[in-house]
């Protein structure tokens, strides 16, 4: 007998249990390296969210719905599809949907580099369009609304599909969430999960093609509460635990600087740009080039 027979078997490397994903989707945990992740949560604190109303004047609610204000605050670079101007919608709704915005920091920049590279090098070309690049992003923030001595949980997205044209890919930070892709027939048919993932710090998800992006809904059903909230964000009466990025494309020609938009629709989101404007350069310019078209008109 050979005394190695004796010796405690080496164990096989543990390989991380991920599980094939089909076409059209791909999940990569820790994307974010902790220096890029520092960085990004740095550039997050000079970052002013806003909270806006679903609707406005010049766009009220439809019959059986009533004003609303979104779940939670929101940031949006590259452009600013104000929920009141109906997001962008191809292929009717694409004029005065996209309002001209800051860009991407250069952390961001990188990582999205990246990620359209893994998109190229794995999607069939038929999946992304023409000219198709991310310069878009929300910057969604998830977590407690705080009211008087009440903390309303409002860390959830109801389903919904991303119009942009071609592959979305979502950074997250923070607490995991669980995102589900689900079959809806109608709004009072219960819809049906097809793929649930959690999504957790530091991860990238990107999904395209017929089925992941076109066809079904996705949502966000929960955030775990396991963790502390982020710190030091601007997000007065909101404790923050994840936030989510999500880029997309829309089509430089859709994209207005805010001083070509028509007068009613300004009206709508001159609030908006306003709140934005008091800490934002970028938006005091846009204003400022406003003011500047109106008075040379004089
Ligand atoms: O937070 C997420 O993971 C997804 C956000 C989302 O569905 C969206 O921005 O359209």
């Amino acid at each position: 007998m050979s005394k190695i027979s004796n010796m405690p078997k080496a164990k096989p490397p543990l390989k991380p249990l991920l599980r094939p994903l089909p076409y059209g989707l791909i999940y990569k945990p820790g994307f974010i390296s902790p220096p890029a992740k520092q960085e990004i949560l740095d550039y997050l604190r000079t970052l002013y969210p806003i909270w806006e109303n679903r609707f406005s004047v010049h766009n009220p609610p439809p019959p059986g719905q009533s004003q609303r204000q979104l779940l939670r605050p929101v940031y949006w670079l590259g452009n600013w599809q104000f929920a009141c101007l109906d997001y962008y919608h191809p292929p009717k709704g694409i004029e005065y949907r996209c309002v001209t915005a800051e860009k991407f920091p250069p952390v961001l920049q990188k990582l999205v580099d990246q990620i359209e590279s893994i998109a190229h090098h794995t999607f069939n070309e038929k999946d992304i369009p023409r000219g198709w690049h991310f310069n878009t992003c929300l910057i969604n923030y998830y977590g407690h609304q705080l009211a008087g001595d009440k903390a309303i949980d409002v860390a959830r997205v109801g389903e919904h599909k991303d119009f942009e044209p071609g592959p979305v890919g979502s950074l997250s930070l923070g607490e995991r969430a669980l995102f589900q892709f689900v079959e809806s027939q109608s709004k009072n048919h219960q819809s049906h999960v097809v793929l649930q993932q959690w999504l957790e710090d530091s991860s990238l998800q990107l999904f395209a093609g017929e089925r992941f992006k076109k066809k079904l809904f996705h949502r966000v059903q929960r955030v775990d509460h396991k963790g502390e909230p982020i710190l030091g964000l601007n997000t007065e009466h909101f404790e923050t635990r994840r936030i989510n990025f999500t880029f997309r494309y829309v089509p430089d020609e859709h994209i207005t600087d805010y001083q070509k938009f028509p007068n009613p629709l300004k009206e709508d989101i001159f609030p908006y740009m306003k709140e934005l404007a008091e800490h934002s350069t970028f938006f005091t310019d846009e204003l400022g080039k406003d003011i500047g078209q109106e008075t040379s008109k004089v």
